[in-house]
């Protein structure tokens, strides 16, 4: 028996030294090791029946070859760098497994009907601007014709930074009424889409924070028929469809006159809801010819030059155009909503 265990020993590690791929490799390996078949699991089991005398000898010896036959074959797979079938198939990539595919995001309602908006006003000769949306006191009230004492404050309910140069969160986009005639003078066209804040009890309509687009036009001779022309061209571009509206006077300190554009709710269609109040009416667009004193703090002589401006509410615009019956839905970053536009 001790005779066969070294013919076993130098038989296998000749045919170890002969291995050159992993399937050879594999095949000695089972040559030597298989439970049934394997020589070397043969001859330990045939230990068991020798003599009890010789047995320790016996046992001891086997083991000693089948720990060299094993660290020969460890050695011989490092030396070819080489990997069993259960070691590949564990590091086995399916290149053919569908991956989930990116989902592509889409504009928010409001930039896209904002967008829509400056395509209609660029048509028309419009610049697009842009403005602070921490605003100085002087230029979101005073330098619109509404001082510190006027009553006129009261109608925008405005969050006041600490700071000392009288810093206010925009109540409207129409500061940029008077940074832009300081900044380009007449004659001149152009639209401010953005961000503005007030200090709201939140509805169905009204958010702390919201929308607008400004519209300035300055030029000789310009009076309210051309202030009806853009706004009637604006609403046809956006809704594309015939919409009942309504002028009626409106008071805003930087006009003069004023008036407010009501827009019949497309909501309930005129019957009366919640985002009308149960008026029927929705308030959209603020306008009327610039004050002669917020021309002066433009540099604009009003003697020379004459304007309209209005103030769009970009927001309800887009629940109009969409029937969105709640504001507040557009800023709850929900997906269900999202997903829908
Ligand atoms: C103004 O803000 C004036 N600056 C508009 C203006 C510009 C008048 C130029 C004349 C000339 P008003 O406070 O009404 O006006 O707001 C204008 C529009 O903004 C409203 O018609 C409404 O559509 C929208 N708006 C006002 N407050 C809110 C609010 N809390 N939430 C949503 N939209 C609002």
């Amino acid at each position: 028996m001790e005779i066969n265990l070294k013919k076993i020993k130098a038989q296998a590690l000749k045919d170890i030294q002969a291995i050159k791929d992993s399937k050879e490799w594999q095949k000695i390996e089972k040559k030597y090791f298989s439970r049934k078949s394997g020589e070397l699991a043969k001859l330990l089991k045939d230990i068991k029946d020798v003599s009890e005398d010789l047995r320790p000898k016996l046992g001891a010896l086997a083991n000693e070859i089948k720990i060299e036959i094993t660290n020969a074959l460890a050695q011989k797979k490092a030396d070819l760098d080489l990997q069993t079938e259960s070691e590949l198939e564990k590091d086995f990539i399916d290149v053919t497994l569908e991956i989930e595919k990116y989902k592509l995001g889409h504009l928010h309602p409001m930039t896209q009907v904002q967008y829509e908006l400056e395509d209609i006003f660029k048509s028309m000769g419009f610049m697009i601007l842009d403005g602070p949306e921490l605003e100085s006191d002087y230029y979101n009230f005073e330098a619109l014709n509404i001082p510190s004492w006027h009553p006129a404050r009261d109608m925008q309910d405005t969050f006041f930074i600490e700071s000392k140069d009288k810093l206010v969160l925009r109540t409207h986009t129409s500061p940029v009424q008077v940074r832009a005639m300081q900044k380009y003078g007449a004659p001149f066209r152009g639209v401010v889409p953005g961000r503005c804040f007030r200090n709201e009890a939140t509805d169905a309509s009204h958010e702390h924070t919201f929308y607008q687009m400004e519209g300035l036009m300055i030029d000789k001779n310009i009076s309210i028929a051309n202030l009806i022309a853009v706004m009637k061209e604006l609403l046809k571009g956006i809704f594309k469809r015939d919409v009942e509206v309504r002028l009626r006077p409106g008071y805003f300190p930087f006009v003069e006159p004023g008036f407010e554009l009501d827009i019949k709710c497309l909501i309930c269609g005129g019957k009366g809801c919640s985002v009308c109040k149960q008026t029927g009416w929705l308030e959209l667009l603020p306008c009327g010819m610039v004050h002669p004193n917020v021309l002066k703090y433009g540099g604009i002589d009003p003697d020379k030059w004459s304007g309209f401006a209005f103030g769009l509410g970009t927001t309800r615009l887009v629940m109009m155009k969409y029937g969105i019956d709640d504001i507040r839905l557009l800023q709850s970053g929900d997906l269900r909503f999202l997903n829908q536009f």
